[in-house]
């Protein structure tokens, strides 16, 4: 059993939902877990595991301009890793939290002569985009260098990860996992039927990585050609406006409906039978695991990480990102061919049972862990 530290974004999010889905799941096994962020994670709230949760509090003064939150956050990891005490950290997101982790390993070290190592695990963005900027490309690199082991959601941001920053350590991929839950009796016998195959879904946090644009267009072919069907938009983010106008523009605002930020996206997921994925790049995708763990196709943009997750032909179909025409094909070609809809669902929820469920993903972390506290022997105390 260990005592494992874990910081996050709180917010919906995929690297916010991964981590608390994985502690919940290392709580399900028997560890103890602690989570570290400035709110508290919105999963978190909707388990009911014995984590604890640790607030970083982030004081203002009048010289500050930017709190810092990195430096609070480190405070928050040295203090609970001194007392009650842990084993390992580790954090999701590399920005700003590897430096975090770093800082406050380096502090336990000085005060205790204990090492704590760390896993800095690396979602996307943190590499694709973010971690590029030249005010923080030189500090995520070394932090990613100084990490006691990095992950990546997936081969592609592993490749990517050791291009960008040049990286000389190895960085190890752990897929995402997502649950499959019992489908609802509904959804059972619906799977792929003609008369119900009619709503798309698109989830996202509505940035312009996601090409919020593309879905709209598409929808609105598609609806040319099959004038019933709806689009459900579930998301929040910087493009919302923008997608509401065009949304009017296209003459599609009484078949799109908003339904702006969701905590339960299975929920919307499981009234649905397609899931549009426009994306310029995705580490992963995991709206889209989430969306076959339902046994719904999928239609995705050809990007990052997207075909580990997505079989094309199999489970949904890849096209090229922008190309709006060939991906309203795709989606035609699922709608009006009902049997072809349901095999395609149910084999999307098999491959995610067999390669991206909780008892095949969190093993990989309880081994990094367990390796990791063998090759550090001096971290290990008796708990
Ligand atoms: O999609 C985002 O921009 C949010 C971002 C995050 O960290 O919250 O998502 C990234 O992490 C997810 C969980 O690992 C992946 O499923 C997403 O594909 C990834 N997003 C990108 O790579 C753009």
């Amino acid at each position: 059993m260990l005592r494992i530290g874990i910081a996050c974004y709180p917010s919906i999010g995929g690297s916010g939902i991964v981590a608390t889905q994985l502690g919940h799941e290392l709580c399900l096994r028997g560890h103890q877990v602690h989570y570290f962020s400035y709110d508290v994670p919105v999963r978190m709230l909707q388990c009911e595991c014995s984590c604890e949760f640790h607030h970083v509090d982030v004081p203002a003064y009048p010289l500050m301009r930017f709190p810092p939150y990195a430096m609070a956050l480190a405070s928050k990891l040295y203090e609970i890793a001194c007392e009650p005490g842990l084993d390992v950290i580790h954090v999701h997101y590399a920005i700003p939290h590897s430096m975090s982790a770093l800082l406050a390993k380096q502090m336990i070290q000085r005060t205790t002569g204990r090492t704590i190592p760390f896993v800095t695990t690396l979602h996307g963005t943190d590499t694709y985009l973010v971690g590029q900027e030249p005010s923080y490309r030189a500090v995520v690199q070394h932090c990613l260098q100084e990490s006691d082991a990095v992950t990546a959601v997936s081969e592609h941001l592993r490749q990517e990860t050791i291009r960008i920053f040049e990286l000389s350590k190895p960085v190890e991929v752990i897929h995402n996992f997502v649950e499959c839950k019992p489908l609802p009796e509904h959804r059972l016998k619906d799977i792929g039927r003609a008369e119900t195959g009619r709503t798309l879904i698109h989830v996202s946090n509505f940035r312009s990585l996601k090409r919020v644009e593309d879905a709209l267009q598409v929808f609105e072919l598609v609806s040319r050609a099959c004038p019933c069907c709806r689009m459900v938009m579930v998301g929040d983010g910087p493009e919302t406006a923008a997608a509401h106008k065009l949304a009017e523009q296209l003459g599609i605002s009484d078949q799109v409906t908003f339904v702006g930020r969701a905590t339960d996206v299975v929920h919307y997921m499981n009234s649905a039978d397609l899931l549009l994925s426009t994306s310029e790049i995705e580490s992963f995708g995991l709206a889209i695991a989430e969306a076959m763990a339902c046994a719904m196709p999928v239609v995705c943009t050809r990007v990052g990480g997207v075909p580990e997750v997505v079989e094309h032909g199999k489970t949904g179909f890849l096209c090229d990102t922008g190309d709006v025409c060939g991906m309203a094909c795709a989606v035609l070609q699922i709608l009006t061919n009902p049997s072809r809809a349901r095999s395609m669902g149910i084999a999307g929820r098999e491959r995610v049972e067999k390669y991206f469920s909780p008892d095949v993903i969190v093993p990989k972390y309880e081994t990094l862990y367990q390796n990791l506290l063998s090759s550090f022997p001096s971290s290990a105390e008796p708990f």
